[in-house]
């Protein structure tokens, strides 16, 4: 729990030039009972009853390449003429000690207009700071229940959103341009450069904590680790006039929760933490199933799947996973002419800074098209581009069996890889339909989903499938958990060059194996002709007994004949 840096100058790369000096900072005390022990012998008269209790709001920003903190001076009450961040005191007749967020939701609307949800307030809640003061009988003890948020202004389009972010902490508030103001007792001014904020002019504590919250997050912008604590501060006599601290105790809370967790379990959780109904949890499960099967079925580190096509993809969950969980995957586009505004809405939200802040620059589009023109043309670009067919997969998960008729058609035309999850499937001219009631297993009839699937394969699999463009298929069918979805069945196909080593040497061993079969069968050698009766091969053995055998012939007829 204790931070030893915190004693310490601050050990980053930027320095926070307005910082106080370590001579009106204080002690800083490795356990809670140690600042206790000095608190109380630095304390003239103990403080009475219960501390009074304030709200505290950081709202910070942040771009690529920075991050940045809106702070207000402060034109009355206590620590008058002070930078500080906002809040201030909770109204108890309000339920405000009972929700302290709520409070803390108050004073940040009244001070700079910044509406922030109720619940994204509660998650943004950071920790507790106690202040007690040497002069406790003038300077009451304070509870300060604090949070941090990030302020993004919204264009036009994502005005209607409040909220954003993948993770619960720290919260992202959208606010128009023109939203943020100041009011009769504070005015909001941006700190772009976060270490040029006046902590000469702001409480002494604010160089110890707020320091160190700006630096977690200026130097881990691109992670979503916490930074939570309490604090306790005990000031010298003065209060805000001397503004010094005597000693501190701070109790740090890196919650790394989120560091723990499986990326499976971090984009479940940033549905549910932002309550997104679509993608439903099951879409999710689906795509993400679907993903890692085509992904270990192509082939890991082949830049396969650099570029995807999802047709029929809606919001466009299953190409954004893609773009999360793949890392060579630059490209994703949704091909569908259906407009699924929520449901883009909550993939955005929920995964988009998945795949935002990850190595290499990727991007999700929509194009609102049937797959007959919109994928062929989606191809056709990507070919006049220069793009390898091999790097570019084409995706549909539950689609009708025309669909997915269609979308292996064109994918093979191409000659790029393609993975279906197949649904409704239709037996055309419903000559397999009667079959699979035939086909049986012990009590289990094969249904005409699976049939019609095996046979889609099968055509993939096909000498011709994929011919015109140089490639030939090899073709997997992967299951995905059928608890998740009964329609369960995954084709992948990944287009070989014609002549491609993989399937050439299987072709090449079959038919070694099969003309050695062929001639066990046959009892003849398949490296040699049938063979010719030749006299220099007779053993002179058998020549000798022939002989002998036609001379005991002959004598005996002589003696039948005497007699
Ligand atoms: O309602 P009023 O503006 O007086 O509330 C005081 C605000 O100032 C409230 O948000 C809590 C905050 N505040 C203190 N003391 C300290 C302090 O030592 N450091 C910081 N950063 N804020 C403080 O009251």
């Amino acid at each position: 729990m204790f931070d030893p840096t915190l004693c310490s100058p601050s050990q980053s790369r930027a320095e926070f030039v307005h910082r106080l000096p370590p001579s009106r900072l204080g002690e800083c005390h490795g356990s809670l009972c140690s600042f206790h022990d000095v608190r109380k012998a630095k304390t003239m008269s103990e403080p009475m009853g219960e501390p009074r209790q304030f709200s505290l709001i950081v709202v910070l920003s942040k771009d690529e390449h920075s991050i940045g903190i809106l702070i207000g001076r402060k034109k009355r009450g206590f620590g008058k003429g002070f930078f500080n961040c906002f809040g201030g005191k909770l109204e108890a007749s309000l339920g405000e000690h009972i929700q302290p967020a709520k409070g803390a939701v108050r004073e940040l609307s009244e001070e700079t207009g910044i509406v922030c949800p109720l619940e994204v307030m509660k998650r943004s809640f950071v920790g507790n700071i106690a202040f007690t003061f040497e002069d406790g009988d003038v300077n009451p003890s304070m509870k300060v229940h604090l949070f941090c948020i990030f302020v993004t202004t919204a264009s036009a389009p994502d005005r209607g959103r409040d909220t954003g972010g993948p993770q619960q902490f720290p919260a992202h508030v959208f606010v128009r341009p023109d939203q943020i103001r100041g009011c009769d007792e504070i005015d909001p001014i941006w700190f772009r450069n976060i270490y040029d904020i006046p902590l000469d002019n702001m409480f002494a504590d604010d160089s110890l904590w707020l320091t160190k919250l700006l630096q977690h997050y200026d130097e881990r912008r691109q992670t979503e680790t916490f930074f939570k604590f309490d604090a306790w501060f005990h000031f010298a006599r003065g209060g805000a006039e001397t503004n010094t601290i005597h000693a501190y105790h701070m109790a740090i809370r890196q919650d790394r929760r989120h560091e723990r967790l499986t990326m499976e379990q971090k984009l479940f959780h940033s549905l549910h933490t932002e309550r997104i109904q679509s993608p439903s949890i099951k879409e999710f499960k689906e795509a993400y199933g679907f993903v890692n099967a085509t992904r270990n079925s192509l082939g890991k580190g082949e830049k396969r799947m650099q570029f995807v096509l999802d047709i029929a993809g809606g919001h466009g969950g299953l190409a954004a996973l893609f773009l999360v969980l793949v890392p060579d995957c630059e490209s994703a586009v949704v091909i569908d002419p259906a407009l699924c505004e929520s449901g883009k809405r909550g993939v955005d939200t929920a995964w988009k800074p998945f795949w935002e802040h990850s190595k290499t620059k990727k991007s999700l589009r929509y194009r609102h098209e049937c797959l007959r023109t919109g994928l062929r043309d989606e191809l056709a670009i990507l070919e006049q581009k220069g793009v390898e067919p091999s790097n570019i997969t084409v995706v549909a998960c539950h689609a009708c069996q025309h669909l997915t008729d269609e979308t292996l058609e064109i994918s093979a035309d191409y000659g790029v890889n393609v993975a279906v999850l197949s649904c409704c499937q239709k037996d055309h001219d419903g000559s397999w339909k009667g079959l699979t009631r035939r086909l049986v297993k012990g009590n289990a009839a094969l249904s005409i989903g699976s049939l019609m699937d095996l046979l889609t394969a099968g055509k993939m699999m096909a000498w011709s499938t994929g011919l015109s463009a140089g490639v030939e298929y090899s073709v997997k069918m992967k299951l995905l958990d059928e608890k998740i979805t009964l329609q369960n069945r995954l084709i992948v196909c990944k287009a070989l060059a014609r002549g491609h080593r993989e399937l050439d040497t299987k072709r090449e061993e079959a038919h070694i194996k099969l003309t050695r079969a062929y001639a066990r069968a046959h009892q003849v050698r398949s490296d040699t002709k049938p063979k010719q009766p030749n006299l220099k091969t007779f053993d002179p053995n058998s020549l000798l007994l022939g002989v002998g055998i036609g001379l005991a012939i002959s004598f005996a007829a002589m003696r039948i004949s005497r007699q």
